[in-house]
């Protein structure tokens, strides 16, 4: 039985979606509505993304979706390099895309969750918090990103779709992509890649 990725469109589950393609092995997708009561059921959680492996319980949470695809598959050689320096630069990565990228998004995408108060004009004020801690968090990558193509090492690994992911959310935002010029560009050499591509219009998004 091949693996199942529940998914929506454009959420951080294009990361292990964009994976999934990378390792090029057969899967399953599945479209969600994360808010779906037979999903709640699946994922209490209510979030995207979530995965099956054959007979196995649901996973969830990103991060580890994608490490365990890369451990599942050591040939796609998505993970580390096997050297204890690696490791950690891979598993900080993650972390800050996790625990700081993802986060910065959360006002901006439901800015009610973070207001006992329902008017417009707080929601406006949610959401421009959102923008500084994204800009904050961008400024970041963006300066690693100086003269290079990946997030870590020399290579491709599960944190360029999690980064790119949280780099198309970009697009959304008033200040434009292109004022975080590395950033900007590893964006753009991802979008070009086939499996993102492939990924993304199986998603219907661009
Ligand atoms: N910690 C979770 C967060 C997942 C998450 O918040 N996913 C969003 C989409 S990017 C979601 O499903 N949101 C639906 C909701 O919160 O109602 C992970 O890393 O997988």
């Amino acid at each position: 039985m091949m693996i199942k990725l529940f998914y929506a469109p454009g959420t951080c589950a294009l990361a292990p979606h964009i994976a999934l393609e990378w390792i090029g092995e057969p899967y399953e997708l599945q479209k969600v509505k994360p808010s779906d009561p037979e999903y709640l059921q699946m994922n209490p959680l209510g979030q995207v993304p979530a995965m099956i492996d054959g007979d196995g319980s649901v996973m969830n949470q990103a991060d580890a979706l994608l490490k365990y695809l890369a451990h599942k598959y050591p040939n796609a050689k998505l993970g580390d390099d096997g050297t204890l320096q690696d490791a950690y630069e891979l598993d900080r990565w993650l972390a800050f895309l996790t625990g700081d990228v993802h986060p910065a998004f959360f006002p901006f995408f439901v800015p009610q969750r973070y207001t006992t108060d329902g008017s417009e004009t707080i929601r406006q004020t949610i959401k421009e918090a959102s923008y500084r801690l994204i800009d904050r968090v961008y400024q970041h990558l963006d300066k690693h990103l100086d003269g290079k193509t990946h997030l870590v090492g020399d290579r491709r690994t599960i944190a360029d779709p999690y980064a790119f992911a949280m780099t198309r959310w970009g697009n959304f935002l008033p200040k434009p992509l292109s004022d975080y010029p590395n950033l900007y560009r590893f964006y753009q050499q991802l979008y070009q890649d086939a499996g993102v591509q492939r990924a993304m219009e199986q998603q219907g998004i661009d």
